[in-house]
């Protein structure tokens, strides 16, 4: 009798327990539980109560080259740590590791993403193949194939050109691009944020503030890598919002442009001042520990997982302050 009363008790005990870590951890809701699907209005990007919001993301390295971070335990620590946003950059020059065979790559990264609640931006990451209409009938198969899967979802946002540069200009290489992959997308997701990249390494919005696109819900990149970039491309900025330009910095880092060389703090305060001043997302480069400054990881750490603040690098760890602000 005692015996069972016993083991009644420590079931009734267990089942206690049980309820109260299943509820503390659903009681933390995620970031897409907190603001549902995303869109643009005006320079602004909203919640689905239409109130601003703004992004805080990392992004991949090249997935080719550090895949072993799209995991579970590795997005999860970067949550934990304020981050709600995950970018996979996928190379779409073949020289730079692009294959088809990363496009389950990045559906493991959505897959992923999506099951911890967070926003996952799909980055055809153009870069030294500089012209966008290079490889543009490639991007409309893999836009279409990523659309077709994830168009239904609330936390899914298309960045169709990383950063175009050279010889390109928008209005004859990127704003037709545009239409095309926007026009595709739009096939069979209606909704989602889709983010298109600016000439000159994502810097010129300025430009594209004077013929923007004449679809919605679309967010233009601006990318900046502190240590060089400073007044003359917060300028631009200034000027796009001036023109109503919905701008995202969607790639950052307070390196140098190089991804590597001296930080500069000082440039990336400002930054961030301005950035928050305008309630704009950003989003860091990069998920690594590659030997270079911008690796958010230090190259000394081997982790791909249960990612804690000091195994962050000095950038990281900079950017991880303003996290939770
Ligand atoms: C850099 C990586 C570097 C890699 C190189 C390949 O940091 O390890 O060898 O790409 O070309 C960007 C790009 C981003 C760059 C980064 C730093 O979007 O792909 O990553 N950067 O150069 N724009 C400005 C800087």
């Amino acid at each position: 009798m005692r015996k069972k009363l016993l083991l009644a008790f420590t079931v009734l005990a267990l089942c206690f327990l049980g309820a109260a870590v299943t509820s503390s951890s659903s009681r933390a809701a995620t970031p897409v539980k907190k603001w549902g699907r995303l869109s643009v209005r005006g320079t602004d990007i909203v919640n689905s109560k239409g109130k601003k919001v703004q992004l805080k993301g990392v992004s991949t390295h090249g997935i080719a080259w550090f895949p072993q971070y799209i995991n579970t335990s590795c997005f999860k620590s970067f949550r934990k740590m304020g981050v709600n946003t995950i970018r996979l950059a996928l190379y779409s020059n073949p020289a730079d590791g692009f294959s088809t065979k990363l496009y389950g790559k990045v559906e493991e990264g959505v897959r992923i993403a999506t099951s911890l609640g967070m926003y996952v931006i799909i980055d055809w990451h153009v870069l030294n193949d500089q012209n966008p209409k290079k490889y543009q009938k490639r991007a409309l198969k893999f836009f279409s194939r990523m659309a077709k899967k994830y168009g239904g979802q609330k936390n899914i946002l298309y960045e169709i050109c990383n950063e175009p540069n050279g010889n390109v200009t928008w209005d004859k290489d990127i704003r037709p691009y545009a239409n095309k992959v926007i026009k595709r997308i739009r096939k069979y997701d209606k909704k989602n944020i889709i983010i298109v990249g600016t000439p000159t390494w994502s810097q010129d919005v300025d430009i594209a503030a004077k013929s923007p696109l004449k679809h919605k819900n679309i967010a233009y990149a601006l990318h900046f890598y502190a240590a060089t970039h400073k007044e003359f491309l917060q300028q631009k900025l200034k000027t796009a919002r001036k023109a109503g330009l919905p701008v995202l910095v969607s790639e950052f880092n307070i390196s140098d442009a190089s991804g590597n060389g001296a930080l500069s703090k000082s440039s990336g305060k400002k930054w961030m001042k301005l950035l928050k001043k305008y309630k704009i997302g950003y989003v860091a480069w990069s998920i690594c520990n590659k030997a270079e400054s911008s690796a958010l990881i230090k190259s000394s750490c081997q982790k791909t997982g249960n990612i804690k603040k000091s195994n962050l690098s000095k950038s990281g760890r900079w950017i991880a302050g303003w996290w939770k602000k």
